[in-house]
């Protein structure tokens, strides 16, 4: 029946907390400094010095308390001599001096707006913004060629700038959990990334899909974006196919953060609730007006994981990038072990270990487990 069917397609997370452990009350504004800083590295390409400031707002975020000096930070980690300067500035003065001039520097804003066109990273826009590009207007007339990435990302800069609600998000996954059961029944879609560790808005929807039957799942990508073509809801998209299979050894011991997986970026066209019964000519008028038009485009993400990888793939999914990145580095020098978003290998035991759940990955590595909601580094 279409209720079984419904139920072994739609796999939810277990737990929705919303907005848990997001900026609490007990924190104080010495947190948004500290990203701003943290972005700003990432604009400049300084992953390294990008990284030590969030993991300074991450560990100021886990604190139960609310600071009043920089003297009860004593002996506190991942705290260096520079976010101890801002914090203290901050304190001291109510602002970070240094944080208002980035944050009011031409090169910020311009990296900020470039990089805030899909498909464009940090490397092209620092390249336009040294032939004086600046903003979005001087790029369209600047005569560049874009791909078909940043063409979309360009049309729809808007919608693609507008957070997504937990409901929108929600939305997205009743098309994307049609599409995915229409196509393979018996499916499981799963919502990840910052949804499933409940946060309450997001810049992308990321699912992952599977099936329990291992190698039913090869492939889906193009159809499921075949039916969301059909269906008149797919704006922009670009697949990637599965190369695991061809050198798994490496993958999971690899440094490189980037997985493997069949996977399709997307840019989907969700109609707003109360345009749904318009006349779907009226509908089609309005979109020549995108100020007015009744759907927006939100981006998003498709991964399919063969079902022996799910754990893995749903572990790697779910994020923070922040969280990932401290257990693959306590998976190294702790355990000896290399974890990525397909494996744990053992470099010890010289061998992979196998999980079937989160549950198991955290075991594996003698850590206590973390639910989605604890994982907001
Ligand atoms: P946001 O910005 O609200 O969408 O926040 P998140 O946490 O959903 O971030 P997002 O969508 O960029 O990525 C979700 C998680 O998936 C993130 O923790 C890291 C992981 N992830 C994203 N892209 C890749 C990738 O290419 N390779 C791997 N291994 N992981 C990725
Ligand atoms: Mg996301």
């Amino acid at each position: 029946s279409s209720r079984v069917l419904k139920r072994q397609c739609f796999q939810r997370p277990a737990t929705r907390v919303r907005g848990a452990l997001l900026y609490p009350d007990t924190i104080p504004f010495s947190l948004i400094p500290l990203a701003v800083l943290a972005e700003s590295a990432e604009l400049n390409g300084d992953e390294g010095r990008a990284v030590a400031f969030r993991r300074s707002e991450a560990l100021l975020r886990s604190l139960d308390r609310r600071v009043q000096g920089v003297a009860e930070l004593r002996g506190l980690p991942c705290l260096g001599e520079h976010s101890r300067r801002v914090i203290q500035d901050v304190l001291d003065n109510g602002e970070s001096s240094e944080v208002e001039e980035t944050k009011s520097s031409s090169r910020y804003k311009a990296m900020k707006v470039l990089t805030g066109i899909f498909g464009v990273g940090v490397k092209t826009a620092k390249r336009w913004f040294t032939e004086g590009i600046c903003s979005l207007a001087q790029l369209e007339t600047s005569g560049h060629t874009l791909n078909p990435a940043q063409q979309a990302g360009l049309k729809y800069y808007a919608d693609l700038n507008q957070p997504v609600t937990r409901d929108e998000a929600d939305a997205i996954s009743v098309t994307v959990e049609e599409a995915v059961c229409s196509v393979l029944p018996g499916a499981q879609v799963t919502l990840a990334g910052g949804f499933r560790r409940g946060k309450t808005s997001g810049h992308d929807v990321d699912f992952l899909i599977t099936h329990p039957d291992e190698g039913k799942e090869e492939g889906l990508v193009h159809k499921v974006t075949a039916c969301l073509e059909s269906r008149g809801v797919l704006l922009y998209h670009q697949t990637t196919r599965n190369t695991y299979q061809e050198s798994p050894e490496g993958a999971g011991r690899s440094r490189s953060n980037m997985d493997r997986f069949e996977r399709c970026f997307s840019i989907l066209k969700l109609v707003q609730e109360q345009a749904k019964d318009q006349d779907p000519v009226q509908v089609e008028a309005d979109q020549t007006d995108s100020g007015c038009r009744p759907w927006r485009a939100v981006r998003v993400d498709l991964v399919v994981s063969p079902i022996s990888q799910f754990a893995f793939a749903l572990l790697g999914w779910t994020g923070s990038k922040l969280f990932e990145r401290e257990m693959r580095r306590w998976a190294v020098h702790e355990k000896s072990m290399s974890l990525s978003s397909h494996a744990l290998y053992d470099n010890n035991q010289k061998r992979y270990l196998t999980a079937s759940s989160e549950e198991e990955i955290f075991a594996h590595l003698g850590l206590e487990y973390v639910s989605p909601s604890g994982r907001n580094a």
